[in-house]
């Protein structure tokens, strides 16, 4: 192909649709952490790194991890990456297209004999999303240096502890302090990742820098009412656990509302016993609640919980939180986002600057070296759906702006 056509674009959107066959439901993208899927992604990544010539491994946390040395080993490290974990019923693009260029990008230096004044990673962590085990950016959080040997005692829905799926996966509990990075290991982390959200697309621009990530609280709740029957038991005798988190959901959403900025949402929710004619005794749900600000994220968590006991109260109800992940707001690197900005430029480009209400990896880097982002526009901004999708000419953009990047910041 010429090199007016999109090449590297191809290559991308290639590779993702191959690593999209990998899921744990057949008939939709499911790939949660330390699952079948998620191992088969994970060797299928390890092989494309090293047909790329990286020297590449799959770590004790379950990420896979490439490197080409600099001029002479053993540089600080310049890391492209992103995750390759999903939600569930998930679209394609959420993690792997940061995997995926900056894969393409190596394979570039690579096929042009470059040799770089540091070395290059790549890298495809295992569980941004935190879906399957209460965590908080736990492979990439090993890495900084903050994984919390307690997460791996927390349990799935099938009561799978982590430390069991990451030994049956492969991986190594014990060895995951050792992979804490020093700081000066690490000469920077860029991320590509799909906006989810509707900015560019108005912009009618194919990438984005990105400002600032939004900090972001998560809670596991449970309400504690009293199973009964459903026939013979008269209203207002009644201990409904879910009709009480249903009064909950509603307050949630109207505090948030009523704080500029914030998003506040109950996205997990489990009815027990869950049987048609059985007064629901217990209701476990999830809180999840970002703001760019801490105070106001602090204030509405605060407030949410608060409204939550009074319901429980007064419902004779009983109401149980359990905080576990607290992730404060991080801006982002002030010369990564120039050099990103740089090459955008170069190639014709006019990126806007864009906060994320998204987190990502790059909040875990960000503690152990100067880290940045690149969004990438995707159809009507949407997201944790199937129906994520971005083109293959924005592809090609976002990769020659990271290929772009990394030359600039080796000087080349
Ligand atoms: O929830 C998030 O912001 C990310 O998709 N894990
Ligand atoms: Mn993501
Ligand atoms: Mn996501
Ligand atoms: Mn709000």
């Amino acid at each position: 192909m010429t090199e007016t056509t999109p090449r590297l674009g191809a290559r991308v959107m290639a590779l993702i649709d191959d690593l999209a066959r990998h899921t744990d439901e057949p008939g939709r993208l499911t790939r949660l952490y330390l699952s079948p899927a998620h191992r088969a992604t994970a060797e299928a990544v390890l092989g494309l790194m090293r047909d790329a010539g990286l020297s590449a491994r799959i770590d004790a946390a379950g990420s896979v991890v490439g490197r080409i040395e600099g001029r002479e080993p053993g540089l600080p490290a310049l890391v492209l990456g992103s995750h390759i974990d999903s939600v569930v019923d998930a679209g394609r693009y959420d993690g792997p297209l940061g995997v995926v260029t900056g894969l393409v990008v190596a394979e570039e230096i690579r096929a042009r004999g470059l040799v770089l004044p540091f070395a290059l990673e790549v890298v495809a962590f295992g569980d941004e999303e935190n879906v399957r085990f209460p965590t908080s950016l736990s492979t990439s959080k090993a890495w900084a240096g903050q994984y919390r040997m307690e997460w791996l005692e927390g349990r799935d829905a099938a009561g799978t502890s982590l430390r069991e799926a990451l030994t049956q996966f492969g991986g190594d509990p014990d060895g995951i302090p050792a992979l804490a990075r020093a700081r000066e290991a690490i000469a920077g982390y860029l991320e590509v990742h799909i906006e989810q959200g509707p900015a560019l697309e108005a912009a009618v621009q194919p990438v984005g820098v990105v400002s600032a990530i939004a900090g972001l609280t998560r809670a596991r709740c449970t309400v504690t009412g009293e199973a009964n029957h459903a026939g013979t038991v008269p209203m207002g005798m009644r201990r409904d656990a879910l009709a009480a988190v249903a009064e909950m959901a509603l307050a949630v959403e109207r505090l948030s509302e009523g704080v500029a900025g914030t998003v506040a949402t109950v996205g997990s929710l489990t009815v027990v016993p869950g049987a048609v004619n059985v007064i629901p005794g217990q209701v476990d749900f999830s809180l999840d609640v970002r703001a760019p600000v801490e105070a106001d994220r602090h204030g509405l968590f605060a407030a949410i919980q608060a409204a939550c006991r009074a319901i429980a109260q007064r419902r004779g109800v009983g109401f149980a939180s359990e905080t576990y992940m607290d992730n404060a707001a991080v801006a982002l690197d002030l010369g990564l986002q120039a050099a990103l900005d740089r090459s955008a430029q170069r190639l014709g480009f006019a990126p806007l600057r864009l906060p994320s209400g998204a987190t990502h990896d790059a909040v875990a880097m960000a503690a152990i070296g100067p880290s940045a982002m690149l969004f990438v526009r995707c159809r009507g901004g949407i997201s944790h759906n199937p129906a994520e999708s971005i083109t293959l000419e924005d592809a090609d953009a976002a990769t020659r702006v990271l290929l772009g990047t990394v030359l600039d910041l080796a000087g080349l």
